[in-house]
């Protein structure tokens, strides 16, 4: 009898403090994983723009995302048109570099690419210039965040042929593997210092070899264009140790240019 008394009052609490929570219901909390690093921030036309990346910023392609928020209420915005700019100023002149604009997301967090030729050093500074036009205020404002763009041998830019400046980037394998691995590429050429467009039908012929031991591999596949600028194809590892994956670039039967990228396993 007494189990039965504990047991019904048991309920009773159990039950009462279920309604209680029914009737005062928690508004929903969205679990916003953002990325791990935060590059900076900027306030412009009643926004504040937020960068951030996986990883620090270096020479080749990066992933880049932008947080757009009200800057009074801090709700999400997504009736914007944003523009991004990557500028590098240098003493003697200033350039972009190639980019692809962000997709403006309703999640509030909008990735976009950019492929970054060279390190910020002495000879110069990086920043990303935002032109952002927030429809819901009426308002359209630039603004500049810098970063700092770290030092890798995944982008070249080399003098083709044709006279035209092409940059070409590996875009490293996250887990190579002895056999067969996919690999990418992104090929982007100088209209101007400030335009520096995909080149989407280039062909690229591509070598792996292994200098140290002088043998090379089979059943590579070359990589061919899959959108903006971007080359998938699939290298074959026969071993683990140094390769040097070299890529020839041609523009019909022209050949642009021959370089090479070493890949350490
Ligand atoms: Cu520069």
């Amino acid at each position: 009898m007494k189990y039965a008394i504990i047991s019904f009052l048991l309920l009773l609490v159990l039950t009462v403090a279920g309604c209680k929570e029914d009737s005062n219901p928690v508004p929903p909390v969205i679990n916003e994983v953002l990325p791990a690093i935060k590059v900076g921030e900027i306030f412009l036309a009643g926004a504040k723009v937020s960068l951030y990346a996986d990883d620090s910023l270096r020479v080749g392609y990066n992933k880049i995302y932008v947080k757009l928020t009200d800057s009074a209420k801090g709700s999400i915005l997504n009736d914007v048109e944003l523009h991004v700019l990557p500028v590098m100023h240098m003493t003697t002149h200033t350039h972009s570099s190639p980019v692809q604009q962000p997709e403006i997301c309703q999640c509030g967090l909008s990735p976009f690419g950019a492929v970054f030729q060279m390190p910020t050093s002495d000879a110069g500074e990086w920043s990303m210039r935002f032109t952002l036009n927030n429809k819901t205020q009426n308002r359209t404002e630039v603004g500049s965040v810098p970063f700092t763009v770290l030092n890798t041998s995944d982008t070249k830019v080399i003098t083709g042929s044709d006279g035209t400046a092409y940059v070409l980037t590996y875009v490293p394998i996250k887990t190579p593997k002895v056999g067969i691995n996919d690999i990418s590429f992104y090929l982007h050429k100088r209209e101007t210092m400030m335009e520096w467009p995909s080149v989407t039908n280039a062909e690229i012929f591509m070598t792996p070899d292994m200098p140290s031991m002088g043998h090379g591999s089979p059943n590579n596949v070359n990589p061919v264009h899959a959108g903006l600028g971007e080359y998938k194809g699939k290298v074959n590892f026969t071993m683990t140790g140094e390769w040097r994956i070299t890529c020839q670039v041609n523009s019909g039967t022209d050949s642009l240019f021959t370089t090479s990228f070493t890949i350490n396993f």
